[in-house]
């Protein structure tokens, strides 16, 4: 058995029912088969004749332990919490007693800089000046209450926020690793995001290949790679500057397939050049994924402290390709949390986890109730 996958089977129950699916790993029998199928390496091709190698396993990495759940999300509350304070910036306007039309104004700012969007602010306006007619005060509580219920009405408590990456079955029986494709905008946190998504996914007991579809610049598959060898995974890349996007992505299924992983996470380039462009890259991708395994999850990752304009470019990308769920980074350190509830809106697609810090842990399943809790806190 190579020796990379003792450490990574050592950490397999920290983070155990993350996501509320259970894995079909069978640690056992599948280390076994998983070392058959390694010792015997593929050659991969894909159609355009260029080859993506697994890369990863010579060199036995150092693990890193993954942070337990209840560690990582005391300490990923506590950060939204100190950037959140749209309660406080509220409250302080209604602390100054009889609200005036400037007051108001001032409400509605708050709300804005907070990246809520215009259809939102109004609603909770709007649901603001009927509470404080009807109830004839400003009552700091009830005012907080009113917030709470409006923000979380607007951040949707029945959209399905699960990672759907369960392995399917081939036709013959054997195992179908689940796909799931990354995309976003240049610089969003897509590799990163990538990469913490692969430890926990490993965590839980996955077997995870990577494949660093971002063949624009040869440093993209060397920072998909260290991660790689942090989470202990295998990734797939072409060592090719500028080789097909496409071909890397197949390559990665098909080793995916050939070692009976769990999941192939995908790593795609940023560039957004043209609309149309973008449209064939990716349809292209996901045709030759798709040759092999189901795309489960498509996630396109936004970038927080972009607010407005970031979400403009994310929007095309919504439209070329059919995205299944967000991941919303960089939200520590950002008074921008509304933009939760703005995207999902937008996009029509539920924000399923938040980066909230540059370390390997610093990535949570988003639950909205807790994060309501937490902006207004
Ligand atoms: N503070 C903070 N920084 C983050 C987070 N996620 C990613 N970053 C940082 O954002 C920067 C860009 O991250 P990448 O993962 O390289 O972004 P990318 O989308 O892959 O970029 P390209 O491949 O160039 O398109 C890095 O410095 C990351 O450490 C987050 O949740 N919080
Ligand atoms: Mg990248």
């Amino acid at each position: 058995m190579p020796e990379v996958w003792g450490p990574a089977v050592a950490v397999v129950v920290a983070i155990a029912g993350w996501f509320g699916y259970k894995s079909s790993r069978d640690t056992a029998s599948e280390a076994d088969s998983g070392e058959a199928q390694l010792a015997a390496s593929p050659s991969s091709e894909s159609d355009s004749g260029q080859t993506a190698q697994p890369q990863g396993l010579q060199d036995a990495p150092e693990f890193e332990q993954p942070e337990s759940v209840s560690s990582r999300m005391t300490r990923l509350r506590a950060r939204l919490a100190s950037s959140g304070a749209l309660g406080k910036a509220l409250l302080s306007v209604f602390a100054r007693g009889d609200l005036k039309a400037s007051d108001w104004e001032d409400i509605e700012d708050t709300l804005l800089s907070a990246d809520l969007g215009l259809e939102a602010t109004d609603q909770i306006m709007e649901a603001l000046r009927t509470e404080v007619k009807v109830s004839g005060n400003n009552d700091s509580e009830r005012i907080r209450e009113v917030l709470r219920q409006e923000l979380l009405k607007l951040v949707d408590l029945n959209a399905d926020r699960e990672l759907h990456l369960e392995p399917g079955e081939a036709e013959d029986g054997q195992k179908q690793a689940a796909a799931a494709l990354v995309v976003g905008v240049n610089g969003v946190g897509k590799t990163t995001s990538v990469g913490k998504l692969a430890r926990i996914l490993v965590a839980e007991g996955n077997q995870v290949v990577l494949g660093a579809a971002d063949t624009f610049r040869a440093a993209a598959a060397d920072q998909l790679q260290t991660w790689g060898e942090r989470v202990g995974v295998e990734v797939v890349r072409s060592d090719k500057e500028g080789a097909d996007p496409a071909s890397v992505a197949f390559d990665a299924v098909k080793h995916g397939l050939e070692t009976q992983a769990d999941v192939v996470l995908v790593d795609t380039a940023g560039r957004l050049h043209t609309k149309g462009a973008l449209m064939d890259e990716l349809g292209k991708i996901r045709r030759v994924m798709e040759r092999g395994t189901q795309i489960k999850e498509t996630l396109l990752v936004l970038d927080a402290t972009t607010g407005q304009n970031g979400m403009a470019q994310a929007k095309v990308f919504a439209e070329v390709t059919n995205v299944t769920g967000i991941i919303l980074t960089k939200l520590d350190g950002s008074a921008k949390g509304g933009i939760v509830v703005s995207v999902q809106k937008a996009l029509g697609v539920p924000v399923k986890l938040v980066g909230l810090g540059e370390g390997a842990d610093d990535m949570a399943p988003f639950d909205p109730e807790s994060f309501v809790d937490s902006i207004i806190a």
